[in-house]
Formats: C-alpha cells, sequence, structure tokens
C-alpha cells in the first residue's frame, strides 16, 4: 500500500515500553478509532520473533481500516509480515538497505535530530522523517531537546512529510503547530492518556483546524 503520508496528520507508536504485548491489539484499535493515520510497533530489547509475531497480529488489525503499520528498527520483519514500512534512526539501517532488505515496496521513515540530518535524510530516499526530540522525554531518554525553532525551517528546506515527535501532548500540541508543525508523533501521551481515542481526537483536531487555516492563506 503507498499510504498517501501527505494527508497523514497523527502517528501513534505502540511502544512495549509503556505497554505489554498483550494489550497492544487493544491499544492499536483504540488507536485507529481515534483517527490515528499511522501506526508504529516498537519494541526496544524485545527480540525479532517476538515482535514479528506481534505485527502479524497488530497487521490483521491495522490493514482491516487501510492504516499503515510500520516496524521500528527491523526490516527483516517486512520480509515475515506485510507491514507496509520501516523505521530507522541514525545509528541503524541506512534508508536503502533497509528498503533492500525489505525486499518490496515499503515506506521508509527516519528519525532526524538536526536541519542537517532532515536534509541528509531527503537525500537519502527517506519518504518521511520524525524530526526532535522537540522536548526531553523518558521515551528516548539521553537525546537533548532541539526546541521549537527550527521546525519552521526544517519545512521550508525538506520536502518531506516532516513529522515533529518527543514530548508532545495535547497541552503543548498548540504551540508546536504555531511554530509550524503539521504533523506530529505523540507516544507518551497517548500511550498514558486515561481515554486514548479521545485524547487522539482531540489532537487531530487541532492538526486539522490549523491545515485549514493554512489552506485558507
Ligand atoms: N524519537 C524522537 S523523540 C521520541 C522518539 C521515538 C519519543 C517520543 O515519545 P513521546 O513519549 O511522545 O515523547
Ligand atoms: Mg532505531
Amino acid at each position: 500500500m503507498a499510504a498517501d503520508l501527505k494527508d497523514c496528520r497523527l502517528y501513534g507508536i505502540v511502544d512495549l515500553s509503556y505497554i505489554t504485548a498483550a494489550e497492544a491489539p487493544r491499544i492499536a484499535r483504540a488507536m485507529i478509532e481515534g483517527g490515528i493515520d499511522l501506526i508504529q510497533l516498537r519494541g526496544k530489547g524485545h527480540s525479532v520473533e517476538e515482535l514479528a509475531s506481534l505485527a502479524a497480529e497488530l497487521h490483521a488489525i491495522t490493514s482491516q481500516h487501510a492504516t499503515p503499520l510500520i516496524i521500528n528498527d527491523h526490516a527483516e520483519i517486512a520480509r515475515m509480515v506485510n507491514v507496509e514500512g520501516v523505521h530507522v534512526g541514525q545509528d541503524d539501517l541506512g534508508v536503502e538497505e533497509a528498503r533492500r532488505i525489505g525486499g518490496r515496496s515499503l515506506l521508509i521513515g527516519k528519525s532526524t535530530h538536526t536541519l542537517g540530518q532532515a536534509k541528509a535524510a531527503e537525500t537519502e530516499g527517506a519518504d518521511y522523517i520524525g524530526f526532535g526530540p522537540l522536548f526531553a522525554t523518558p521515551t528516548k531518554p539521553n537525546y537533548a531537546a532541539i526546541g521549537l525553532a527550527d521546525i519552521a525551517q526544517v519545512h521550508r528546506e525538506v520536502n518531506l512529510p516532516i513529522f515533529c515527535i518527543g514530548g508532545i501532548k495535547l497541552t503543548n500540541l498548540p504551540e508546536v503547530i504555531a511554530a509550524g508543525a503539521r504533523k506530529v508523533v505523540i507516544v507518551s501521551g497517548l500511550l498514558q492518556s486515561k481515554d486514548l481515542a479521545a485524547t487522539a481526537r482531540a489532537a487531530k483536531q487541532l492538526l486539522s483546524a490549523s491545515d485549514n487555516r493554512n489552506s485558507k492563506i
């Protein structure tokens, strides 16, 4: 499936450092109910076998709703399960290598932490980038917050779908949008909310409202 990333605004991550594998299918359903456009499975420290099995279970759900499922780190899982994409970091496989290992048409996303890395990811052929962490976050410790100052420039200079990430919550989403973000990834802000679907809907509404304002300019 070649999902149109340009229409995707809210990206959710089923992150096994916040929830158990047993909870993951329920979480994925709540994400879809809340209107999340793109879902990633991230399981740092979990085995490829365990992640592949969970990815298959999640894909049975996401594919019913045409929501792309992206696997973090492990391109080989894309050979075992029909996920739509693979996400790599700066210290992981390169974009081309991830495509080659995946062995078929896939969305390849790349984490970037500076404007220079964002430009390099475009040159490297990524389909989208994550840009952050904007704020310090326990989900990705040991990474310095990059703040909001570069968001406008990265949108001007990088011609890819850009998902701002890192410490984004409903409460700070308006300032992230005001700084120029149009697409965001929210991890703990969704996984730790009392009502994930309602939180996702509210975030989508804020992102859509900003889109509407921009299209009228
Ligand atoms: N990459 C940059 S920040 C981050 C990742 C995976 C974590 C985002 O998680 P949260 O909980 O939304 O801050
Ligand atoms: Mg990685």
